[in-house]
């Protein structure tokens, strides 16, 4: 076998223009033009306003190139593209030689005989893939799917039409990587590694399947290669099927974050004539097991994926396409939200149904560092085609999909789609007198509880199938109840409930849930000039796509915080409302962890900088949210349920023993005075709630030193203090907070910077940044009661001095926003 890669320099133009332009293939007609300089950032202002002309327009890209001598000596050759993103028509010097329609598919086709050895020309047209759906919009009108109408007409990811939180630039070009492959007698069509665990023991057992066309005889031979380097061999003669095991003894599980170590074995296949290669597949992965465990209960029916046995509590996110232009998300960038999700302590991510079947890094990653994934479908809040035709092409989509990730340690479930159901049930979508409707209806009925989960069955029957988020798993019944299934909630956002709305839901599993924030107002900078920072201008809302959004925050804002003073303030607090409030449902839902089985915040990352759900903004920098999941999803938590005069104290543990430690509590005035105090020792159950202390303070309040005390928690194991918590008596905005006078101490030691921030009376929220630089703090917008040292770590950036951090450094806490 030989593969020539045809990624690098290509050229493009519009199409029939006179001049051919520099390209850069993966990539894309947005990102090429702007590397040349000939459009503004998208993302700056108003500027995606500009460039709406791309998606109208057709553009043809080229490349010219000679065949390897090894390539040709092949008996077939064949030209394949991992993706095109959509509408593509593809010749190889001059002749036709195929077209696509599905950005989501892999497209291959057959080129011996049309390659030469030199002076091969491949080119490309793309047609304008907004021209495209809205003329099939005008002939047959389906709602939903993206802002530009008529998504659903077209298998690309429905978010490059514009969402609640991303611009409308649809991308358009060669979005993975292209090659030709050359193959001599035969190449593997199709490989399955599955594993069965039984009695301390697995078995890999591995299914080929070949495409031959000739008669000469072949093998497969497999290596597995162990975390510890340990090899395990395997050889087997091929028909047109093999199948083989290889018998692991002493296998070094995979688990998720927080729950053990993230051991990855390597898996090599390769298909053989004799001595000499023909073709050979590789394959990361972890052994373990994982169900998703749905008993009846007296709630109704669990919901909890079991790992190794063990019932886990699903900490994580959504997550979206991490770049309008995906093509240009850089390994590094992947890996750095990846990491930043499982430092705070997330073991699961849900690959959002409106975005992408993600990069093999991604699910790399994913593997590496214990995230697991539940997997939509890439259909989210529309009403899609019923045809055949489209069928068919979705049908290939998701078997080509499925195959190429159902190896993967991480990958946990398959989802239909995004709200779909939700749509059909709930949304009125449903019109049982009009005919064409019921046809999509049944047109919905046959792809989500037939033909994806009979693909799923048939390719991936190791894994669960679950037809929409949000579902009961009974079609159109009840899809987004507390009794079984998954819920997204959003009636705090957008049904503009007070946070406590949370307390009175106990979902079997919340998918979705979310609270914006603008971004950290170094971000803000990138794309609203000094005149236009300010949350109503025009440029700030159109760095908005959720309706009447900043309108949202500002309201749950003054039930919260006092009108902060300026526009910096007004970032600061947007982001600790969403801290604030998410923290308030995860909190309540992990302490009815026997009922509701993992929490999925909407969402994890952005696409572009906006306001929005995210925890992570579109440069990677953590907002409040991210620090406070670091906190709140942390293995052993320690939370306060507040009512009234009334805390009640909880530690709830994911670890799968016994936690012993300490309860300290202290009712106090903001200035420091303690009114009553307390400790109780701690035996926390595994995987489990326990209520530690229940506490009423009615008899120690008045309706005035109500709003200058606080009661504060702390947790500590031996001598170490693991968490704290400070709530009050009386709405943030009414608490009587006095300047603390922040001091901090600076210190470095072995390229680590050391902050030592102690506050005089009660600092809460405090925010530690660095001027031009971005670095993550071990903690962030956290509290400090009156006369306590807070110690955080961060690094210290590259090339800089202690000098330098310490000049850098901006300190702010509540006090000082109003
Ligand atoms: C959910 C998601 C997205 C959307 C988010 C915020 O419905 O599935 O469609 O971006 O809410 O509105």
């Amino acid at each position: 076998m030989h593969h020539q890669s045809l990624a690098g320099q290509w050229s493009f133009r519009q199409l029939n223009a006179k001049e051919w332009m520099p390209a850069t293939v993966p990539g894309g007609v947005h990102t090429d033009l702007l590397t040349l300089g000939k459009i503004p950032d998208p993302f700056v202002a108003d500027n995606e306003k500009k460039v709406q002309w791309i998606g109208d327009t057709d553009w043809e890209y080229r490349t010219a190139f000679d065949a390897a001598p090894e390539l040709l000596n092949e008996a077939k050759q064949f030209l394949v593209c991992d993706g095109l993103d959509t509408l593509a028509e593809v010749s190889l010097n001059g002749k036709p030689i195929g077209k696509a329609d599905n950005m989501y598919r892999q497209w291959k086709w057959e080129v011996t005989g049309i390659l030469k050895k030199s002076g091969n020309e491949l080119s490309i047209l793309f047609h304008a893939p907004v021209t495209y759906i809205t003329a099939k919009q005008k002939e047959k009108p389906l709602p939903g799917g993206g802002d530009i109408l008529g998504g659903p007409h077209l298998r690309k990811a429905p978010c490059q039409w514009g969402w609640d939180w991303g611009p409308k630039l649809p991308p358009i070009g060669v979005w993975k990587d292209i090659r030709l492959e050359g193959y001599s007698s035969a190449k593997f069509e199709d490989v399955h590694v599955r594993q069965i665990h039984k009695d301390g023991s697995v078995t890999v057992n591995i299914t080929a399947s070949v495409e031959s066309w000739d008669k000469s005889p072949l093998g497969m031979s497999v290596t597995l290669v162990a975390p510890d380097g340990s090899r395990l061999n395997t050889k087997v003669d091929i028909a047109d099927k093999a199948a083989t095991d290889i018998e692991v003894k002493n296998p070094q599980l995979w688990w998720p974050q927080g729950y053990g170590k993230q051991n990855l074995y390597q898996l090599e296949v390769v298909l053989e004539n004799g001595t000499s290669t023909l073709d050979k597949l590789n394959y990361q992965i972890g052994l373990r097991t994982i169900k998703l465990k749905q008993d009846p209960d007296e709630w109704g029916e669990s919901f909890t994926f079991v790992v190794n046995g063990v019932p886990v509590f699903a900490k994580g996110a959504d997550w979206i396409p991490a770049d309008s232009f995906p093509t240009r998300i850089a390994d590094a960038q992947l890996e750095f939200l990846i990491k930043s999700a499982a430092d705070a302590h997330m073991n699961m991510l849900r690959v959002w149904g409106g975005g992408l079947y993600e990069s093999e890094s991604f699910y790399d990653l994913c593997d590496r560092f214990g995230i697991l994934i539940w997997q939509d479908f890439t259909f989210a809040c529309g009403i899609y085609p019923e045809d055949d035709a489209f069928a068919e092409s979705v049908h290939i989509e998701a078997i080509e999909n499925v195959r190429r990730l159902r190896h993967r340690a991480s990958l946990a479930l398959w989802c239909g789609n995004n709200e779909m159901e939700q749509g059909w049930a709930d949304w009125h979508w449903n019109k049982p007198e009009d005919a064409a409707n019921q046809r999509l209806k049944a047109g919905y009925d046959r792809m989500y509880h037939h033909l994806l989960p009979a693909v799923v069955a048939a390719e991936d029957a190791d894994r669960p199938y679950w037809p929409s988020s949000a579902s009961s798993g009974i079609p159109f019944a009840d899809p987004n109840g507390n009794q079984r299934g998954d819920m997204h909630y959003w009636d705090v956002w957008h049904g503009r409930k007070p946070f406590t709305a949370y307390r009175g839901q106990f979902p079997r599993f919340m998918s979705e849930f979310g609270f914006q924030a603008l971004p950290p107002y170094k971000t803000i900078q990138t794309y609203a000039a000094p005149e236009d920072q300010n949350m109503t201008s025009y440029i700030m809302e159109h760095h908005q796509r959720s309706g009447s959004g900043n309108g949202l925050m500002i309201a749950q804002m003054t039930d919260t915080f006092r009108m902060p003073k300026d526009f910096q303030s007004l970032a600061y607090l947007s982001m600790l409302l969403q801290a604030e409030g998410i923290r308030y449902g995860v909190e309540h839902w992990r302490r009815h962890m026997n009922r509701v089985s993992g929490t999925l915040i909407w969402q994890l990352n952005d696409c572009w900088p906006v306001a929005s759900w995210a925890s992570l903004d579109y440069f990677g920098r953590w907002k409040a949210l991210h620090y406070a999941a670091k906190r709140f999803y942390a293995p052993v938590l320690l939370s306060v349920e507040d009512d009234g005069t009334r805390m009640s104290v909880h530690v709830t543990s994911d670890l799968t023993s016994r936690w012993d430690g300490l309860v300290r509590w202290r009712l106090e005035t903001v200035p420091g005075e303690v009114l009553a105090s307390g400790e109780q020792a701690v035996a926390a159950a595994p995987l489990a709630d326990s209520a530690v202390a229940s506490l009423d303070f009615a008899d120690k309040l008045t309706d005035e030193n109500k709003r200058k005390s606080v009661f504060v928690a702390e947790l500590w194991q031996g001598k170490e203090l693991i968490a704290s918590s400070v709530s009050g008596f009386a709405p943030i905005k009414h608490l009587e907070l006095v300047d603390p006078e922040l001091k901090v101490n600076v210190s470095l030691k072995d390229a680590t910077l050391t902050f030592e921030i102690s506050a005089r009376t009660l600092a809460r929220f405090v925010e530690l940044t660095l001027d031009n630089a971005d670095v993550v703090f071990s903690d962030n917008y956290f509290d400090i009661p009156a006369g306590a040292i807070v110690t955080v770590t961060a690094p210290l950036p590259n090339g800089w001095t202690l000098d330098q951090a310490k000049k850098s450094l901006q300190v702010r806490s509540l006090f000082d926003s109003y």
